[in-house]
């Protein structure tokens, strides 16, 4: 029990409540010989940390999680708006040539580069104006992900010393993330490219340098151009999801003898059925159903998070007017928040299952537990944390303590 309080106090810590254990300065005298040890140029060094302040208001923001999950639904809707889809067909027109060596180049389909780039910045214009230098500086300072922050610094002014960016460019969002690209540090240097070869890699300003950076970052995580990245399914009635775990890849002929089809209604390509694909339910047994394949994997390295891959799958569609999902959301069944999920990762404990440690986090250990209630009591086993599973276990928590 204990385990569970303290867990329920970390969640419930409010912003700022915790203070820092050491000041500004002392974690920066520590820092600048380190800095200095990676090699970088004493200039340089000078030109980061003289005179650098934290940022307060960064500490705030890393430490606040959000406590209402946003609808997968609600979040498409966003990520590919009209006027996000408008934008795009039109930075396609205007760019076609450039887009089209782009592709060949690195072998990445370049639909899917504008739709990552709408959603990084919304094709440039919105790339956060903070100072990365100070951001990181404040959040290796914080301690919460120090040695990632410091790794970003040390690659900062690799940055710098390569002549790749210079000292004032480098503006970005407050978690450090960069340019109309949005690259960490230590990715800009893995995987930034120079397309114009003027010898610097301008994420910021100049397009062709961005969209190539994102092509090559999708290349080294193996994207096969032509590929299918996910295409919505439709499952039959009694599909049996009693082994189903959306980390499973099984070859797509599998899934079409199971019945699995493709909801705008076309048969499966010869070369889609020789694929390992993915079945997920992002919204449940009662939302629609994808399956993805391994090109989504690759999408998943630029940001791993699913709905962001269904987000840049379905803007990428769109700029041809070629799709929407078919399958309808259940809008009645919203994802559960934060406290909720705290509240039945412990309903679960008390109940005999294994969500893990609880965090309010809905992770892979609270979805196999609750499957695992699923199946114990009949329900459909397709592990959605949405409200009604949420009354379900809360109402199995109650009639197990009052017998
Ligand atoms: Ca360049």
């Amino acid at each position: 029990m204990t385990r569970l309080i303290f867990a329920l106090v970390l969640a419930l810590t409010p912003v700022g409540a915790m203070a820092q254990e050491e000041s500004f300065d002392t974690w920066l005298n520590d820092f600048r010989p380190r800095l200095a040890g990676s090699g970088a140029d004493p200039a340089t060094v000078a030109s980061m940390l003289d005179e650098l302040e934290p940022d307060l208001r960064i500490i705030e923001r890393d430490r606040s999680q959000p406590e209402f999950v946003r609808p997968l639904w609600e979040y498409l809707e966003i990520a590919a708006s009209d006027l996000r889809v408008r934008n795009g067909a039109d930075q396609i027109a205007a760019r076609q040539g450039m887009l089209q060596v782009i592709e060949s180049r690195y072998g990445v389909d370049y639909p899917i580069l504008v739709a990552i780039w709408g959603l990084e910045s919304s094709y440039g214009a919105i790339q956060g104006d903070d100072d990365v230098v100070r951001s990181l500086a404040t959040l290796a300072w914080e301690g919460r992900r120090r040695s990632w922050a410091e790794a970003q610094l040390i690659a900062v002014a690799r940055m710098i010393d390569n002549g790749y960016a210079r000292r004032e460019d480098l503006r970005g969002s407050w978690a450090g993330a960069m340019g109309q690209t949005q690259f960490i540090p230590e990715t800009y240097l893995r995987r930034a490219d120079d397309f114009d070869g003027d010898g610097r890699i301008d994420i910021w300003n100049n397009v062709g340098d961005a969209l190539a950076s994102s092509a090559n970052l999708l290349s080294e995580a193996g994207w096969q151009r032509g590929q299918p990245v996910v295409v919505e399914v439709v499952l039959p009635v009694d599909f049996d999801l009693t082994s189903w775990n959306p980390r499973d890849a099984r070859m797509t002929a599998e899934w079409s003898v199971r019945r699995v089809t493709r909801a705008d209604g076309e048969s499966w390509a010869a070369d889609q059925l020789m694929q390992g694909s993915r079945l997920i339910l992002p919204a449940g047994r009662r939302g629609p159903a994808f399956l993805t394949f391994s090109n989504f994997r690759a999408l998943m390295r630029y940001n791993n998070s699913t709905s962001y891959g269904i987000g840049v799958w379905l803007l990428s569609e769109r700029f041809s007017g070629r799709y929407a999902i078919e399958g309808e959301w259940p809008e009645d069944d919203p994802p559960i928040s934060r406290s909720q999920t705290l509240a039945m990762q412990q309903g679960l404990i008390e109940l005999g299952f294994d969500p893990g440690a609880p965090d309010g986090m809905f992770g892979p250990n609270t979805r196999r537990a609750l499957m695992a209630f699923q199946r114990q009591n009949n329900l459909v086993v397709d592990g959605y944390g949405g409200r009604q599973i949420f009354d379900a276990v809360m109402g199995a928590l109650s009639a197990s303590e009052s017998e």
